[in-house]
């Protein structure tokens, strides 16, 4: 009896080693990956395997003179170009061409694509607009109407009375805003408008100065800001407006006006 125990013992044992011995085996066989199936593949209709003409304009609306840059990558099979910016100026062979307008105007832009073997060819147009920016309302959001020492900038008990001109740097009186009589901070936000309707902006800093108006006609200034070309650009776009928004501090206050303008 001893000896038949001894005997399943060892047969017992004998299986637990093989199964040890087979245990990473498995584990290392269910690590493996399984055979790579062919991945689907699937041609969006007008993907970047259709010959397409399609581009991005990243300045649509310009004034004469600024750089407009052009870009055309949608479509992997267009392989050559042509561009028509019918402005009297010659076409372009580039990718991604850039240019500018040297006159007013609505300009159809107009993109050819061509196949390697120029059997096939899709076209698309668009436009660019060369205008002259207009300013045609300021929005005075926060204006103290005090100094640094906190005393009220009217001189002559007529109360803080608002107005702006603004100007090019070489002319920066040039033009007037309407009057905000006997202002208050919680007037704010206040629109000034322009006697000329809008204001043109010629190609050159521009300076916006503030005044409080006095029956005495010795207005007082109090404080201006200015703005370059460079700024006006970065505008931040808007229908039908678009705002350039300049915040200062100057004389102990903060100033905060939003200068709006379209192009026309
Ligand atoms: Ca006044």
């Amino acid at each position: 009896m001893l000896f038949l125990h001894v005997q399943r013992k060892k047969a017992t044992m004998k299986k637990k080693i093989l199964f040890l011995l087979a245990l990473p085996l498995a584990l290392a066989m269910s690590c493996q990956k399984p055979a790579p199936t062919p991945k689907k593949t699937t041609k969006p209709p007008g993907g970047a395997d259709t010959l397409r003409a399609c581009f991005t304009i990243d300045s649509p609306s310009v004034c004469p003179y600024e750089t407009v840059h052009f870009k055309s990558t949608c479509s992997k099979l267009a392989v050559s170009y042509l561009w028509e910016f019918n402005d009297g100026t010659p076409n372009s062979i580039d990718s991604c061409p850039s240019k500018s307008f040297n006159r007013v105007g609505n300009f159809p832009i107009k993109l050819t694509v061509f196949n390697a073997d120029k059997t096939k060819q899709q076209s698309l147009q668009s436009g660019v607009f060369v205008g002259t920016r207009h300013i045609f309302q300021i929005n005075l959001n926060l204006f103290a109407p005090t100094d640094a020492s906190g005393a009220p900038w009217d001189a002559d008990a007529t109360g803080p009375d608002v107005y702006l001109k603004i100007g090019p740097k070489s002319d920066s009186l040039k033009y007037s805003s309407s009057v905000i009589k006997d202002i208050a901070i919680q007037d704010y936000p206040k629109i000034l408008y322009f006697n000329s309707a809008t204001i043109p902006i010629t190609n050159e800093d521009w300076v916006i100065s503030i005044f409080d108006q006095d029956a005495s006609g010795t207005d007082q200034y109090m404080g201006s800001v200015h703005f370059t070309q460079a700024q006006i650009r970065r505008s931040t776009d808007a229908t039908p407006a678009t705002t350039l928004s300049l915040k200062w501090t100057q004389m102990g206050g903060l100033r905060d006006i939003d200068v709006k303008w379209t192009m026309k």
